[in-house]
């Protein structure tokens, strides 16, 4: 009898600490952007980064332009100031940055 009750108490403890797994994942939800915004920071992120390492370079900015080259000095002012740190890459944060204004 009593270790029904200990095997019942351990249950309901794995239980509550699923649900409040459950809870903590939907407190994150909207703290992460809007889905709108971080579905636009993905689709920017696929179409810029070729080599997959989940920042885009700024050769990578500009590699999917077709422009002249005024065109191109134009982008290259838009990814630095895209580059909020100033590392020379554009990542997930800073693409959320952008559109989050
Ligand atoms: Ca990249
Ligand atoms: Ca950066």
């Amino acid at each position: 009898m009593i270790q029904k009750i200990i095997i019942l108490a351990s249950l309901a403890t794995v239980s509550f600490a699923f649900s409040s797994l459950a809870v903590a994942e939907d407190a994150a939800a909207p703290a992460a952007d809007s889905v709108e915004n971080h579905s636009k920071s993905v689709k920017s992120m696929k179409k810029f980064d070729q080599d997959n390492d989940s920042q885009i370079s700024e050769a990578e900015f500009l590699a999917n332009s077709m422009e002249d080259e005024s065109k191109k000095a134009r982008k290259a002012k838009t990814f630095k100031k895209l580059d909020l740190d100033g590392d020379g890459f554009v990542n997930y944060t800073e693409l959320n940055v952008k559109y989050n204004k």
